[in-house]
């Protein structure tokens, strides 16, 4: 029986978690595309039996265009990302958020795919004078990462009322969890901390560390992305993948220290240049039009974070 579900990014931190969601939900197998950018074969060693493996990269989109054929649902999660990095360094991301998302979208309405759900960012919201953010506020980009994922949600509105492909946006909101790889200084927050704490060194936080982040524990996202391949009447739409709650990273780093039975006090930098001071989903939309039952409290979604990266690093 041939692949029904193809995964962009399928390699990477949240996409493998998507393929092993898709995996114990039935299905036989999944097709992935992935440069191995940031993706690794390791996050899918344990299911590699069932994956097809495509290592090229949305930027090609010859490439990519047959890959799509017969597929049912593209989940678009392939990107650079970091607010940071794209600020530094915009036209890498550039390249691949947008131009490789309008490949993927283009390939995606020629080979008769029926709907793609697409990974897009809760930077989109930028500073927001009322929390938590909800879909219809008006986006304020602060950065061109953030510009960059919106651009996504866009054409993907425009690819379902110009063209007819079912296209449903998600804006993950700081999903975090194992296999995030702690291995750059863009790297999410949380991997850093864990990083720094199993390597009794102190983290360095940018700013007064009380700014928050509505903190998504990476397999109540992956339940998400795949209702959301299936949810009737929500083509065209966006909706937050968040918890729905926010905790600054003084807290964070306490609750991390308390984890790893260590007490280190973190270094204090500078603010980052395109930092949103606060972040929290109003997750009513998701719940009510797409299922959305996020599992993991933060405590869960850290403990059981912590474990794997005792036991990997
Ligand atoms: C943004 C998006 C998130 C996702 C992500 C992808 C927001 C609110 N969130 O995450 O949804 O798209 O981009 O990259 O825009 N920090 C430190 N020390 C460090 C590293 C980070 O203090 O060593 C701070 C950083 O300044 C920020 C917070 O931690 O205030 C979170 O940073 P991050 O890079 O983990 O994620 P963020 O919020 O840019």
């Amino acid at each position: 029986m041939s692949t029904r579900y193809l995964i962009t990014g399928g390699a990477g931190f949240i996409g493998s978690a998507l393929v092993r969601e898709l995996l114990q939900s039935g299905e036989a197998r999944v097709a992935v595309i992935d440069n191995m950018l940031s993706g690794k074969p390791a996050n899918l060693e344990e299911v590699k039996e069932r994956v097809d493996l495509h290592v090229t990269d949305i930027r090609d989109f010859d490439a990519i265009r047959p890959l799509l054929a017969g597929i049912d649902t593209v989940f678009h999660l392939a990107a650079i990302p970091s607010v940071p990095r794209s600020i530094k360094d915009p036209v890498p991301s550039h390249d691949v958020n947008c131009n490789g998302t309008f490949n993927v979208y283009r390939a995606a309405k020629e080979a008769g795919v029926r709907r793609v759900v697409y990974a897009g960012s809760s930077s989109a919201y930028g500073d927001t004078l009322v929390l938590p953010k909800v879909e219809t506020m008006t986006p304020k980009p602060k950065s061109p990462y953030a510009l960059q994922k919106l651009l996504g949600e866009y054409y993907g509105s425009v690819f379902h009322s110009c063209y007819g492909l079912e296209a449903v946006s998600l804006r993950f909101f700081n999903v975090f969890g194992p296999r995030q790889d702690p291995g750059s200084p863009y790297s999410g927050v949380l991997s850093l901390f864990m990083k720094a704490a199993l390597e009794n060194t102190a983290p360095t936080i940018f700013g007064d560390g009380e700014q928050t982040r509505d903190f998504t524990y990476v397999e109540d996202v992956a339940a998400l992305v795949h209702k959301a391949a299936h949810a009737p009447g929500v083509s065209g739409n966006v909706y937050n993948a968040g918890n729905g709650n926010r905790y600054s990273l003084n807290f964070l780093w306490s609750e991390v220290q308390k984890l790893a039975g260590v007490s280190i006090p973190a270094k204090y930098g500078p603010p980052r240049e395109g930092d949103v001071r606060d972040s929290q989903a109003d997750t009513t939309a998701a719940r009510r039009e797409l299922g959305h039952d996020p599992q993991f409290p933060i405590e869960e979604g850290l403990r059981r974070t912590f474990e794997w990266y005792r036991a990997s690093c």
